[in-house]
């Protein structure tokens, strides 16, 4: 029986907004009390977490005084060192106070996308003090319901704006910052501008300064958009771009669940962590989930400690899958033929030779493609019967 008693060295993260959340829906009032996030730290520390991830309002409420951060800021450094918590990730709050209804950079009023730009300059300030070494932009309001009352290419470009400014702010501050873009497909508006990891990519392209801009999927948002996860994060891995990353459990097709990492589709989640592990993602494995609203304080902490465990299990599954024999002749017989006759470059002489080649159609046709065998014993594995 494997050990599954997770670890600092696993860099698991939570939100404070995540374990803190108290259970509010659109529909419903609270069912738990909030909690105070240096309890958050000292419980997580317990739980064998890495650290804790905040927005600026999560720390220090909206609206405190200068004194009041001072407090809160010294009291919360103190518990981090008690507890030897870290704090890899920080973000700003730029979708809840109603100033941002029609978004924050992408609100077509300039005032309201200048405080935008005040309110992260400052969030990225508190991030700093902390050790920070990721800033997620998650743009929850950045996105429309009538198309109508802007033109769509000039979100885009305040967007930009907005980003260019702020990442030529931290640099010269010092502080150093991987910037990491998190896109959602809708809620709360009901577009929300680049809405998936693809987007995400191909916009920070288009960036002043690409190199220190990537991109923080979250499984519950490409899985709001019906999309392979899996793929999208290869894709995150291929462009050098995997910064951050947002672990979770959703059903497609429904409201952003933010459910316990593997509570939903345990094979999608499998192959995930298979593909986070066989390429060494050393970032932090954040959760950003919560616990039922059903769950009472208690249950809180079974959620919390679900969510790593699962991970782990799933980590020793993609071990085991790398070491079966049988699982193994099949993948590399499947992908025993080597490289193809242009992965070499194009040249001339490559050209007129491929051109001809002779092929047999027939064979390459009827080659046998064992996938269902393949697929049944992962099945087996995952179900613990093999
Ligand atoms: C909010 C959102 C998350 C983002 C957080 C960072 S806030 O909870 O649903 O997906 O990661 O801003
Ligand atoms: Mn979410
Ligand atoms: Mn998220």
């Amino acid at each position: 029986m494997s050990d599954y008693t997770p670890k600092p060295e696993h860099r698991f993260t939570f939100g404070l907004w995540t374990v803190g959340n108290p259970g509010r829906d659109p529909f419903g009032e609270p069912t738990r009390a909030v909690v105070d996030p240096n309890d958050s730290v000292r419980k997580l520390a317990e739980l064998g977490a890495y650290g804790v991830n905040f927005h600026d309002d999560d720390l220090v409420p909206f609206g405190s005084d200068a004194a009041t951060r001072e407090n809160i800021v010294s009291q919360f450094k103190k518990t981090l060192d008690e507890s030897g918590m870290k704090v890899p990730m920080a973000t700003t709050n730029l979708f809840t106070q109603p100033i941002f209804k029609d978004g924050a950079f992408t609100s077509s009023d300039p005032k309201v996308r200048s405080y935008a730009v005040q309110k992260t300059m400052r969030a990225m300030d508190l991030g700093a003090e902390f050790g920070a070494e990721t800033y997620v932009f998650w743009g929850g309001r950045e996105g429309s319901e009538v198309d109508g009352a802007k033109n769509p290419l000039e979100p885009l470009k305040w967007f930009r704006e907005a980003l260019n400014f702020l990442n030529a702010y931290q640099m010269e501050q010092g502080y150093g910052f991987k910037i990491a873009l998190e896109p959602k497909p809708n809620e709360p508006r009901g577009d929300i501008y680049l809405g998936t990891t693809g987007h995400a990519l191909g916009f920070i392209a288009t960036l002043d300064h690409p190199e220190n801009v990537g991109v923080n999927p979250e499984f519950a948002h490409d899985t709001m958009a019906g999309l392979n996860f899996v793929h999208n994060i290869a894709q995150a891995i291929d462009a050098g771009k995997l910064f951050h990353i947002d672990l979770n459990g959703q059903k497609p097709g429904r409201f952003d669940q933010d459910l316990r990492f593997g509570a939903e589709d345990l094979k999608g989640n499998f192959y995930l962590v298979k593909l986070l592990e066989d390429n060494n993602y050393a970032g932090p494995k954040h959760f950003d989930a919560h616990a039922l609203r059903t769950s009472d304080a208690d249950d809180v902490w079974n959620f919390a400690r679900g969510c790593m465990r699962t991970y782990l299990v799933l980590a020793e599954k993609a071990r085991q899958f790398n070491a079966d024999s049988e699982i193994q002749a099949i993948v590399s017989e499947l992908n025993g033929g080597g490289a193809s006759a242009f992965a070499g470059g194009y040249s001339k002489d490559s050209a007129e030779a491929i051109k001809n080649q002779s092929f047999d159609v027939g064979a390459l046709t009827s080659r046998s493609l064992p996938y269902e065998k393949l697929d049944q014993l992962v099945i087996d594995l995952l179900l613990g019967v093999r």
